[in-house]
């Protein structure tokens, strides 16, 4: 069966494997794929969480959930976290589908966003795509106040009806902007040279605030808890999505 964000999936993993030398990120066993059920006793409805994980020198984490079920939830979400050694945003892309529509976000994620040395190179390269991108997909309206020190000014969010001229929307402008988002920070990961254990250990401060938001106030919790159970939730949430070995 495929599924909304596959194509997604599909050219992330594929780009992200020819460009970068990776390894297999650790992934407990019953995280890989866990099978869960949504919808009523008399229409249960089949959900499939699949994780997938690389790493490498410069990549502490290279992370998708999928999360699929027919006719939805449909979810992609992608975080790329990388080593403190490197002075690099985190690549964040949450791709959903829900009953009421599609939830899309894109960024390169500041680690320090207040840090020019950190945020003004990435945002002179980024600001054409999304300068470019910006005008072609609707604006998501606003997000969680708490959340915007995690947000570069680049950040692509939109919310889409479950139409077909959003399919089109999808399959076009917002596939280039995922290949294009990606394509610079496989860039920017390539160019990347490792700092001093000051500037390490300032990098590693900012990525542990960003994960812990991010495990904190993980959106998702109360669907994955529905189709999973708290203490899978939580162990998933922390101990793979968001964790910080
Ligand atoms: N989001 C995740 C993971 C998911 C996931 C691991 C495995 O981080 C899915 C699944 N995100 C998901 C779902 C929803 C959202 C919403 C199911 C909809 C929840 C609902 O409305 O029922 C970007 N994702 C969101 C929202 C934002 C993002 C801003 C809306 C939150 C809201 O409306 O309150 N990316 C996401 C995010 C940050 C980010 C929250 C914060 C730094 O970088």
């Amino acid at each position: 069966m495929t599924w909304r964000w596959e194509s997604f999936f599909n050219h992330a993993v594929t780009r992200i494997t020819e460009k970068l030398d990776l390894e297999p990120y650790p992934i407990p066993i019953d995280m890989v794929k866990k099978v869960g059920s949504t919808g009523s006793r008399s229409n249960p409805i089949d959900v499939t969480t699949t994780s997938w994980g690389v790493r490498n020198a410069k990549l502490r984490q290279a992370r998708a959930a999928c999360v699929v079920a027919e006719p939805s939830p449909q979810v992609l979400n992608l975080v790329i976290s990388p080593e403190p050694s490197f002075d690099l945003p985190f690549f964040g892309a949450d791709l959903v589908t829900l009953p009421g529509g599609h939830l899309i976000a894109l960024d390169l994620q500041p680690v320090l966003k207040r840090d020019r040395l950190h945020t003004e190179a990435v945002w002179a390269r980024l600001l054409p795509l999304f300068d470019h991108f910006r005008p072609l997909l609707p604006d998501g309206g606003p997000i969680p106040e708490e959340a915007e020190p995690y947000f570069s000014p680049c950040f692509l969010w939109t919310r889409l009806p479950l139409t077909s001229e959003s399919d089109t929307l999808i399959d076009g402008p917002l596939m280039d902007a995922f290949v294009a988002y990606l394509d610079l920070y496989l860039e920017l990961v390539l160019e990347a040279v490792s700092v001093d254990d000051v500037r390490r250990q300032e990098l590693r401060e900012g990525q542990l605030k960003y994960l812990d938001y991010r495990a904190e106030k993980d959106p998702a919790r109360g669907m994955l808890t529905r189709f999973y159970g708290e203490s899978w939730t939580e162990d998933y949430i922390k101990g793979f999505l968001f964790d910080h070995r």
